[in-house]
């Protein structure tokens, strides 16, 4: 994995941020944010006594599983001393994961940012960057470029789990969801490339490189949430860093959300049960949690 020059934090501005009205409301002005920008903070989004289990979610997860299970990836980069480690689903294995996603408040508050009648799990994706895993950059990308989805009520919820400096925050391309254009998937590694990727869709463009564009970022502390549409560009650097940048990204989809039957790869790479163009989501890979 090669660096790529991201711009530098002081050009960028702030993504808003907000503390939940409750528990299970991210409040008016937190959705209102979001529409406009496409992304938004909430603060303390999940509290320590889940947070803990996140983390013996990890350790049961790395003991048992990391070496045979494809959905998890363990990447170590030319000349780093961390690697970055990934996992999807992780749910459908592991009872800690599914616990947090099934028996705690967090599809109550990241579907009240989606108003929404009903929400499904679209799927769980954790992300581990390790002290020096420095070349693990994210490109700019949108997440809608690898879902075998069609829809707007689409959100990815990246909880921190550790206190995030903007040195190794994400950025985003604010408002850059409204346009209805889906560009091209794109690998994170550069040397590979996704099978069968749509090439009518064109590549993302680089906003650290474009003067114009308005690019936001955000320091967060562990359990604040950042929550963005599938359509909303974004980008991340590797950790430079002596300490871990982890995340548990939860992607939920709402009311508008259909199975697009995607030519090639696509991620998650689990395409569910008896899914067809056009079709509801819900089956047993892609349950539906709440109801209102
Ligand atoms: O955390 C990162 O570095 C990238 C996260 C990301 O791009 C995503 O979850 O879509």
């Amino acid at each position: 994995m090669a660096a790529v020059e991201q711009r530098a934090p002081e050009t960028m501005g702030d993504v808003q941020v907000f503390s939940p009205l409750s528990k299970n409301q991210a409040g008016h002005d937190a959705i209102a944010a979001y529409q406009r920008d496409g992304v938004i903070c909430l603060r303390g989004a999940l509290e320590e006594d889940w947070l803990a289990v996140v983390e013996d979610a990890i350790a049961l997860y790395a003991d048992k599983e990391a070496d045979h299970d494809p959905a998890n990836v363990v990447v170590l980069g030319d000349g780093d001393d961390g690697a970055f480690q990934y996992a999807s689903m992780m749910w459908k294995k592991n009872p800690l994961f599914r616990k947090v996603i099934f028996e705690s408040h967090v599809p109550d508050l990241f579907g009240s940012i989606l108003e929404t009648s009903k929400l499904n799990l679209f799927y769980d994706f954790l992300l581990l960057k390790h002290p020096g895993c420095r070349s693990a950059s994210t490109p700019w990308h949108q997440d809608l470029s690898y879902y075998a989805l069609h829809g707007t009520q689409i959100i990815n919820c990246w909880i921190a789990l550790d206190d995030i400096p903007v040195e190794t925050a994400l950025r985003f391309a604010r408002g850059s969801h409204v346009s209805p254009e889906v560009y091209r998937s794109i690998h994170f590694d550069p040397d590979k490339a996704y099978e069968g990727a749509i090439v009518e869709r064109r590549l993302p463009p680089n906003f650290d490189q474009e003067p114009g564009a308005e690019v936001v970022t955000c320091a967060m502390s562990r359990g604040d949430a950042l929550v963005w549409n599938a359509r909303t560009f974004h980008a991340a650097p590797g950790n430079h860093l002596n300490r871990r940048r982890g995340a548990l990204s939860l992607n939920f989809a709402g009311d508008d959300v259909t199975y697009f039957d995607m030519p090639g790869d696509s991620d998650p790479y689990d395409r569910g049960e008896g899914l067809v163009e056009g079709s509801s989501i819900t089956c047993e890979t892609f349950p539906q949690l709440r109801s209102w």
